[in-house]
């Protein structure tokens, strides 16, 4: 192997090495790189159900579970469909005079991240006011969750049998 060549090839390694250490570096400053989170409509709604009713009422109620995966607190501020003039959050409370289950509306239901919350005939429900027609068994209709970051989610509510609460089946 003659000097020159021996060079050359010298030059070729050093530059192979050099080559490798930049990419290694930028690598390492791609992954120092702090990592962005996009808040997305990240909302678990599971079972939304509602209670038949008879032909003519003019009240229902629909229960749902809502786990907040959004990365943030956020909060139920309005619900929607088309079954009813007005859908509204109801909240059951105990009267403390009378000792009877009452219901009164809240303005919003608070959804803290990461936490699931139960809307059952034990606590809350979204009220239905002024039905168009009644409930039956079977049927089902689009129910759309409006939250306090901005998010909307329409799920499709299950007409069940009254007392039959799909969460106590499994
Ligand atoms: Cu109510």
């Amino acid at each position: 192997m003659n000097k020159k060549i021996f060079f050359l090839i010298l030059f070729l390694i050093l530059i192979l090495i050099g080559g490798y250490y930049l990419y290694k570096k930028s690598k390492s400053q791609e992954s120092s790189i702090p990592e962005i989170s996009y808040i997305e409509e990240n909302f678990k709604i599971t079972s939304p159900y509602a209670f038949a009713t008879i032909p003519n009422a003019k009240t229902a109620a629909a229960f749902l579970t809502i786990k907040n995966l959004t990365g943030q607190d956020d909060a139920l501020i309005e619900v929607q469909s088309n079954i009813a003039e007005i859908a509204e959050i109801h909240q059951n409370y105990v009267d403390s005079d009378s000792g009877t289950m009452m219901m009164r509306k809240i303005k919003k239901l608070n959804l803290p991240n990461g936490s699931e919350t139960s809307l059952d005939p034990k606590k809350y429900h979204i009220m239905f006011i002024n039905l168009k027609d009644g409930l039956k068994v079977g049927d089902n209709f689009p129910l759309t969750l409006v939250f306090e970051n901005g998010a909307e989610k329409t799920v499709t509510v299950d007409i069940v049998t009254p007392g039959i609460t799909p969460h106590s089946q499994h």
